[in-house]
Order: structure tokens, then C-alpha cells, then sequence
């Protein structure tokens, strides 16, 4: 992937950059994006009808379950090329924001600093009757309960219907005005509020550049459409734009 001159000189002026990253970051380490169809016993689901605090609520176990498989994923597999990309990027840029929707913890797993978990992340469960318990994920087949008030623990994700975690979101916006270009990597630009982040950055005077293996609803309102594999773009980008 040849990166634009233009894109390269105006990097390397940047000094606040922002970053927004979704599921298509991971899907070289092996680990299914949010959307694409699912295998097997899932695949009679769709993920938007499992994430959702009724879909607990109704079946606590099968939501468990999908969560207990997609964390044994997560953990078989590892961070790669592309979140280390995003480390190094971080280390040459004097303002960098990682914010993420992913749940996978792979960009602190890659050594990455300013990360903002916008959906959570499915190493954590806390308490579903929001005691505020919350405690590292037990493995465990059966749904545990809260040590505190004995209700059901759930997964520590933002489900649909459910408000981002505030400091986050408001932490996602001021980077999001600050920043001089943002990029959006591996989503398809669906979910809210996390998609209108490259709108509000482009507003603001930012270049956005969009990084994803397809073109998306973001691709026409972008200044750099980068169309492919972000584990082979980033470090390309990267390696072109600071050596
Ligand atoms: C909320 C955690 C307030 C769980 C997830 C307007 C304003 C506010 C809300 C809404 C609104 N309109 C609609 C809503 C409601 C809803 C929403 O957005 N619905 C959509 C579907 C229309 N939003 C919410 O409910 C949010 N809450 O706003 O609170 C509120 C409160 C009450 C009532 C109303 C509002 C909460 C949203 C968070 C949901 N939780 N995840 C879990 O993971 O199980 S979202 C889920 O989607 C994942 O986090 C995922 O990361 C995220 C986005 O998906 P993508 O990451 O983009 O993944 P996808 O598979 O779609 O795309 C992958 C892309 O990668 C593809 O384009 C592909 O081409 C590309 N790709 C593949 N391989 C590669 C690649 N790219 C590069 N390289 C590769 N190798």
C-alpha cells in the first residue's frame, strides 16, 4: 500500500493525533469481527440480539456463554501488527488518544498508554443489579452471583440500549476536538455514539483518514480512504511517515 506524500508530510507536523478503532484491528490476530456471521452454535444469533441487557435478563446463560466463548478467544489469541503499529505511532506523537471500541484488551496488551475503552472490556464482570461490584471474570460454567448483593455478575461491556462510561466518552470528544488528525481503523462506522466521532473531528478542521479492509458510510466524508489490511497499513504508515 503506497501511503499518500501529502498524508506523510502532514503527519509528521502533527502534534495532537486521535485514534478510533473497532473489531476490524483484531481480525488478523484471528478473532471474528463484531458483525461478521457467526460459527456453530451461534451462528442462530445475531451479535446486536445478544448484547443487550435484556437478552441477560431473559437468558443469563446464554449470554454468559457467548461471553465465556468470545473470552476464550480473545485469550488463545494476541495483539498484532497493527496495535503495535499504534505503540510506536503513540511514541512519536506528543498527543496521542487510542480510543477503542473493541472489548478485547489488545491495545494495552500491545504496550499501548492513552487507551479509552468506549464499550468495556471482557476480562471484567460487575454486578447486574449495578451495586457497583466489580471483579476480575471467574471461569466458571455456571452464571456467578455478586458477592455483595447476591444478584447475577455480567460481563464489564457497554450493551446496546446502555450509556458509554462518561468519563471515557467526554475524555473520546476533547481528544477528538484537539487533535489535528484522526483516524479511523478497522470499523464499519454503524455504531453510536462512536461513529460520529470522525464527523465531529472533521468538523473541527482535523484530517480524517480512514484504514478498513471495505469502504464504509465514513469512506466519502474522509480526506485519506486507505482501503486493506490494517496490520499491513499501519506499519507501513508508520514506518514511512517517522522511519
Ligand atoms: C448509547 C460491546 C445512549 C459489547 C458494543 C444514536 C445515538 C446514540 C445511540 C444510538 C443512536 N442510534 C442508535 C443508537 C443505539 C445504539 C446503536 O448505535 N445502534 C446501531 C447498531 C444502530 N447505540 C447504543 O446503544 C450505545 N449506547 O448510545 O447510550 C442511549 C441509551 C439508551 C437508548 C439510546 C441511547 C451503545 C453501543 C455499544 C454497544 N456495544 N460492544 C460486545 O462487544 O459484545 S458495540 C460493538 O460494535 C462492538 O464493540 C464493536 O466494536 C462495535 C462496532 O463494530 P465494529 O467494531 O465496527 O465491527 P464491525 O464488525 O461492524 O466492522 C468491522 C470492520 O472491520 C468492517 O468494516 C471490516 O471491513 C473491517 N475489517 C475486517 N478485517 C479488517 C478490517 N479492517 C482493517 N483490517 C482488517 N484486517
Amino acid at each position: 500500500m503506497k501511503i499518500p506524500k501529502e498524508l506523510i508530510k502532514y503527519l509528521q507536523k502533527s502534534t495532537h493525533i486521535a485514534i478510533l478503532t473497532g473489531a476490524g484491528i483484531s481480525a488478523e490476530s484471528g478473532l471474528n469481527t463484531f458483525r461478521e456471521a457467526q460459527t456453530g452454535f451461534w451462528s442462530q444469533y445475531r451479535p446486536e440480539d445478544l448484547a443487550t441487557p435484556q437478552a441477560f435478563a431473559r437468558d443469563p446463560k446464554l449470554v454468559w456463554d457467548w461471553y465465556a466463548m468470545r473470552r476464550n478467544k480473545v485469550a488463545e489469541a494476541s495483539s498484532n501488527s497493527g496495535h503495535f503499529a499504534l505503540v510506536d505511532m503513540e511514541s512519536r506523537t506528543p498527543n496521542f488518544t487510542l480510543i477503542t471500541q473493541n472489548v478485547d484488551g489488545y491495545h494495552v496488551q500491545a504496550g499501548s498508554k492513552n487507551v479509552l475503552e468506549l464499550h468495556g472490556n471482557i476480562q471484567k464482570v460487575r454486578c447486574f443489579d449495578g451495586c457497583g461490584i466489580v471483579d476480575d471474570w471467574e471461569d466458571n460454567s455456571e452464571v456467578p452471583h455478586c458477592p455483595k448483593c447476591n444478584a447475577y455478575l455480567r460481563p464489564d461491556v457497554v450493551w446496546f440500549g446502555e450509556s458509554l462510561p462518561l468519563d471515557a466518552l467526554n475524555a473520546a470528544h476533547k481528544a477528538t476536538l484537539e487533535c489535528q488528525a484522526f483516524f479511523s481503523v478497522g470499523t464499519s462506522g454503524l455504531v453510536q455514539p462512536a461513529a460520529s466521532l470522525a464527523h465531529t473531528a472533521r468538523q473541527k478542521g482535523a484530517i480524517v483518514i480512514e484504514i478498513n479492509l471495505d469502504p464504509t458510510p465514513l469512506t466519502p466524508h474522509v480526506d485519506f480512504a486507505l482501503h486493506g489490511k490494517s496490520g499491513e497499513i499501519l506499519p507501513a504508515l508508520v514506518k514511512e511517515t517517522w522511519g
